[in-house]
This record gives structure tokens, sequence and C-alpha cells, in this order.
């Protein structure tokens, strides 16, 4: 009589520890499938809206992949960049994020999602998950998302601007940045290679082509005949021309940047910094060709995991909003 009890009780505790071991729940306490019961076609609803997106408006991939990023290094990954303010203070207001867009695709996610399992989703782990369909919508590297995040309640324009690295931002001053986020300069070589995609606005870097220390001259490190056409789309005031950061192949990514870093052709200042640091240095020159490939793809999935680590609220803190742009 005991024994078939024994043996089931025995298979089912197998089976259980299986299945923990399969998913397990990180330090943190995300894990990949967190939604498994709560809301499981989470990421199928978040794809189709992104698919739609990227169909029609491609350009909006790498602002969107850029997003998580943003809100990840202000406060953690808590959906903190979403929040409107009425006063203007919150941290999408700040200057470096300017330039950030598509946060109504974010909505339209939100809404599909709340219609399915309300309640469910926060809107920190929709950035996380329509960061990764991004990269695979510009024939990136896919990796699994690790979910569980929960939203805050804060958005300071303030924080924001002590926060975001801004783009003159040297190695020791970019590795203490990751370092205080918990990431490593591994995790800063390869997560730079986010700038294999998308845009960026004169002002970032003219300072490179035209008054770098003040005695109207050019920034050493940045290639000369670079700087000759970089001159001729930007004017030393504008502040409006967007200009591609891996010309050529922008909409892809792919192991460009790291030929481009090593060519001294980083457009930003902490582009080019990764050459002043042998880690990152090593990184770099070692991804210059397709060979690198397949080695930075699968680094960037774990980079971009640990990145959508930081500073996470998982269990009862936080909470999970009702609509992105405001807590409930
Ligand atoms: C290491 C420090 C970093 C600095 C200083 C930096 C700085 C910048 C700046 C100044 C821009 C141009 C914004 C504009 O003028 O429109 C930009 C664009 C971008 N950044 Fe970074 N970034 C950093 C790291 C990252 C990381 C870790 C990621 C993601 C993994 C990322 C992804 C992007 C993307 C995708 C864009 C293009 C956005 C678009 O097309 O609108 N960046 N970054
Ligand atoms: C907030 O910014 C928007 C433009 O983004 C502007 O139209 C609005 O007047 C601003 N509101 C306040 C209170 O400054
Ligand atoms: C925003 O953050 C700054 C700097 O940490 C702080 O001084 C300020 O009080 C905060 N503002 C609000 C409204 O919480
Ligand atoms: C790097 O930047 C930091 C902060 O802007 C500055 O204090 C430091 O002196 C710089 N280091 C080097 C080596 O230029
Ligand atoms: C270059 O910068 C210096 C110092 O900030 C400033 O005095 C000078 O007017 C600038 N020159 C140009 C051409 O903008
Ligand atoms: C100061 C400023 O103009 N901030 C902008 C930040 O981004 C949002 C969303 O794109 C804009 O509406 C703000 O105007």
């Amino acid at each position: 009589m005991a024994t078939p009890k024994v043996l089931l009780c025995f298979v089912l505790q197998l089976i259980f520890l299986l299945f923990v071991l399969h998913h397990p729940a990180n330090a943190q306490g995300l894990k990949v499938g967190f939604y498994e019961n709560t809301c499981p076609r989470v990421e199928h609803i978040v794809k189709e809206i992104t698919d739609q997106t990227f169909s029609v408006a491609p350009t909006l991939a790498s602002p969107l992949m850029r997003m998580h990023f943003h809100d990840c290094f202000v406060r953690g990954c808590e959906g903190s960049v979403l929040l409107n303010s009425p006063t203007n203070q919150s941290e999408k207001f700040a200057i470096p994020n300017l330039s950030l867009r598509g946060f109504q695709i974010i909505d339209k996610i939100k809404t599909a999602l709340e219609k399915k399992c309300p309640g469910v989703v926060s809107c920190a782990d929709i950035l996380a998950i329509v960061a990764r369909d991004a990269v695979v919508a510009l024939q990136g590297p896919s990796w699994e998302v690790e979910t569980g995040r929960r939203d805050g309640h804060v958005s300071n324009i303030t924080e924001a601007l002590f926060n975001l690295i801004p783009p003159f931002a040297n190695i020791t001053a970019l590795k203490s940045s990751f370092a205080s986020r918990g990431l490593s300069v591994k995790d800063l070589a390869v997560l730079s290679g986010g700038h294999t995609i998308g845009n960026s606005h004169c002002n970032a870097f003219t300072n490179r082509l035209y008054n770098f220390t003040g005695k109207g001259d050019t920034d050493p490190t940045l290639d000369s005949e670079y700087i000759a056409k970089l001159k001729k789309k930007c004017a030393p005031t504008d502040i409006t021309t967007l200009v591609e950061m891996d010309p050529g192949s922008f909409k892809t990514f792919d192991v460009h940047y790291f030929t481009l870093v090593s060519k001294r052709r980083g457009l930003f200042q902490s582009d080019a910094a990764l050459l002043d640091d042998s880690e990152t240095r090593a990184y770099v020159l070692s991804h210059t060709t397709d060979a690198g490939r397949a080695s930075f793809f699968k680094d960037f999935g774990v980079s971009m995991v640990n990145m959508g680590r930081i500073g996470v609220l998982t269990g009862s803190a936080g909470e999970i909003r009702k609509v992105c742009t405001k807590v409930n």
C-alpha cells in the first residue's frame, strides 16, 4: 500500500525539482517564464505588436531597445523611464532622453496585455521583452528574457541627468558606472555593441569635430577622414540632424560596431574609450570580423540579461501599473 504512494511522491518531487531547476529564479527573484501560469501568452502578444510595428516603422527598433537600457540605468529596471509627470519633471524630460521614441508602442502593448491578463504584467518586463524583440527584428541574437520585475512609483528628472552616462564619458567613468550597477568590464564592451544599430543626433559628438579642447581643435582619437565626413553632415550647432551610428548597416545588428571602433570611427568618445582599457580593447579587437559574430551574439544575450537585473523590484515591492505612463 505504502510503496506506490512513496514512489508517486518521489516521482512528483523529482518532476517538481526538474521544473524548478529548468528555470530557476535568480538571486534577484527574476526568472524565465515568470508569467507561465498567470499570462502564458505574454511573449506572443508582445511579439505580435512589435512585429507589426517594426514592419511598418523599422526605425523604432533601435530607440525601443535603448529604452530598456535607460530604464535600467536610472533607479533600476522598474519602468520609471515611462512615467509622465504633470510638471514635466519625470525622467523622459531629461536632456539625454530627448531622443527616446516609441512610448506609444509600449502603451499599445500594455493595453493588449491588460485585456488578456489584467494587472499581471509589469511595464518594466514589457521593456525587457521588447528590447529582445527589437534586436531579433534587426537580425541580431535572441535570448531568453527573465521576467518578474515590478514597477516603481518614482521618476525624477534630476536622477536621470545624474545617472545616464554622457557620450563624452571616459573609460574610467564608464567602468565605474557599470561596476556600480553590478555589471562587468566585459558587459561594458559587449553592451556598447548595441551601437551597431540606430542613429544619433549631431550634438552628441560635434565637440569632437569642432572644438574638442576649446581651441577650435578636433578629437585626435577620431579618424580624420571620418571627421571630414561627419562635418559635412553636422554643423557646429546642429541639434536636429540624425547620423547613422554604424553607417551602412545601422539597420542590422552585426559586429560592424567593433570594426568601426577599431578603425577609430566610433561615433562617441565613450565608444572610442573602449580602446583605452586592455580588456575592452581586447574585446573590440577580437570581434572586428564576421568570425566574431557568434561569440558577440552569445555575449550580448548574456549581458542584456545581466543589465535586466539592475535594481529590480520583485515579490511584493512596487506594483503592476495598469497604464505604463502613470502609477496606479
Ligand atoms: C556605455 C555608455 C553609453 C553611452 C554614453 C551611450 C550614449 C548614446 C547616445 C548619446 C546616443 C544617441 C542618442 C541621440 O542623440 O539620439 C545613443 C544611442 C543609442 N544607444 Fe547608447 N549609450 C551607451 C550605452 C548603450 C547601451 C548599453 C545600449 C543598449 C544595449 C545602447 C543602445 C543605444 C541605441 C540602440 C541607440 C540608438 C537609438 C536610436 O536609434 O534612436 N547604448 N547612445
Ligand atoms: C511639458 O512638455 C510638453 C512638451 O513635451 C509641453 O507641451 C507642455 O507645455 C509641458 N508642460 C509643462 C507644465 O511644462
Ligand atoms: C529628485 O532627485 C533629486 C536628487 O536625488 C532630489 O534632490 C530631489 O528632491 C528629487 N525630487 C523629487 C521630486 O523627489
Ligand atoms: C575621466 O572622467 C572623470 C569624470 O568626468 C574625471 O574626473 C577624470 O579625471 C577622467 N579621467 C581621465 C583619465 O581623463
Ligand atoms: C571653443 O570653445 C571655447 C571654450 O569653451 C570658446 O571660448 C570658443 O568660443 C569656442 N570656439 C568655437 C568656434 O565655438
Ligand atoms: C525636454 C524634452 O523635450 N524632453 C522630451 C523627452 O522625450 C519625450 C518623449 O519623446 C518628449 O515628449 C519630451 O519633449
